[in-house]
């Protein structure tokens, strides 16, 4: 590790839990930019994020990671749950986040993976959601009976001052050494993985619940152009791979117009987290049962 510096502080904080329940907001939250994409479908994140804020002398390191599957074994899940346990392994702390009020099976299932010793804080997340605010102090007496939590955070991630208290509260868990990171690096993930990340969620965005978690977005080609009119300039072309041709008949849509909606909407953001001129070109692909295929599923970057 780097030679401590007076003062400053700089750990890795895992965002863990099953899907749904906020991982993402609550990192983009963090971050203060959107990094990671969110649905109100389940897995939609795939990868482990990493997030990086400096806010005074702390540098904190956020990896987000996809929601532990449970419920199917295929390769893609199987590829998932890899990726959890290798975030977790090596941290200083780990958010645990369920829903406030709420423990199922599931959630369970993702707390028996965590190994004693790393300090794990209960973050009882979508507090605005519950409506008998009494019934909150039972439940996380009951939480606490389930597992040694060094604290509890019900909050919700869309409120701003809840943001602000886990910040103070993460801060003290992390160790005493130099930064890794530049102060103003917001992520170690690079530009072609944003713009994956960013077609798949105006594809989900667009197609709404209709299209299964396994359609995927493949990048094809990222070239940066000189141009001495724009401040860069951006070629990309990516492909959608759905599973079925009746997917990618719903991709596509009436006259093309739904894929043409989730381009124009991807390119526009795009723009601004590059701050570049961008050209984006979109395909769609049928590739049948790819979840089900390791070779494949390794072929498409989820190791
Ligand atoms: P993940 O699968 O755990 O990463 O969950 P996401 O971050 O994708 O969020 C799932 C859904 O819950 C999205 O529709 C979010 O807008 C919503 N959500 C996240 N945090 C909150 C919260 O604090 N309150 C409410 N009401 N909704 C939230
Ligand atoms: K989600
Ligand atoms: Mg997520």
């Amino acid at each position: 590790a780097p030679a401590a510096v007076p003062g400053q502080r700089c750990g890795v904080i895992a965002i863990v839990g099953k899907p749904n329940v906020g991982k993402s907001t609550l990192l983009n939250a963090l971050v203060g930019q959107k990094i990671s994409i969110t649905s109100r479908k389940a897995q939609t994140t795939r990868h482990r994020i990493t997030g990086i804020r400096t806010r005074e002398q702390t540098q904190f390191i956020f990896v987000d990671t996809p929601g532990f599957q449970t419920r199917h074994a295929t390769a893609l899940n199987k590829s998932l749950n890899k990726t959890v346990m290798g975030a977790i392994g090596d941290v200083d702390l780990i958010l645990f986040v369920v829903e406030a009020g709420s423990f199922t099976l599931a959630d369970a299932k993702v707390l028996s993976l965590f190994k004693p010793g790393i300090p794990t804080l209960l973050v009882a997340n979508k507090l605005d959601m519950v409506h008998r605010r009494a019934e909150i102090a039972p439940w996380l007496k009951s939480m606490q009976e389930r597992h040694p939590f060094a604290e509890f955070v019900p909050m919700s991630a869309k409120n701003k001052g809840d943001i602000e208290r886990l910040f103070g509260i993460c801060a003290k868990y992390l160790p005493e050494q130099a930064w890794w990171y530049a102060e103003d690096e917001l992520t170690d993930r690079s530009e072609k993985f944003l713009a994956s990340e960013t077609v798949r969620e105006k594809l989900f965005r667009f197609t709404g619940d209709e299209l299964p978690y396994t359609s995927t977005v493949v990048i094809d080609k990222f070239e940066e152009e000189a141009s001495k009119q724009h401040k860069r300039l951006v070629k990309i072309a990516a492909t959608i791979v759905v599973e079925r041709d009746n997917h990618k008949m719903m991709v596509i849509g009436d006259k093309g117009e739904r894929l043409k909606r989730i381009g124009t909407e991807a390119r526009q953001e795009l723009e601004k987290l590059m701050d570049a001129k961008v050209f984006l070109e979109l395909w769609v692909k049928v590739r049948s049962g790819w979840a089900d295929d390791e070779a494949r599923v390794r072929s498409f970057g989820y190791e």
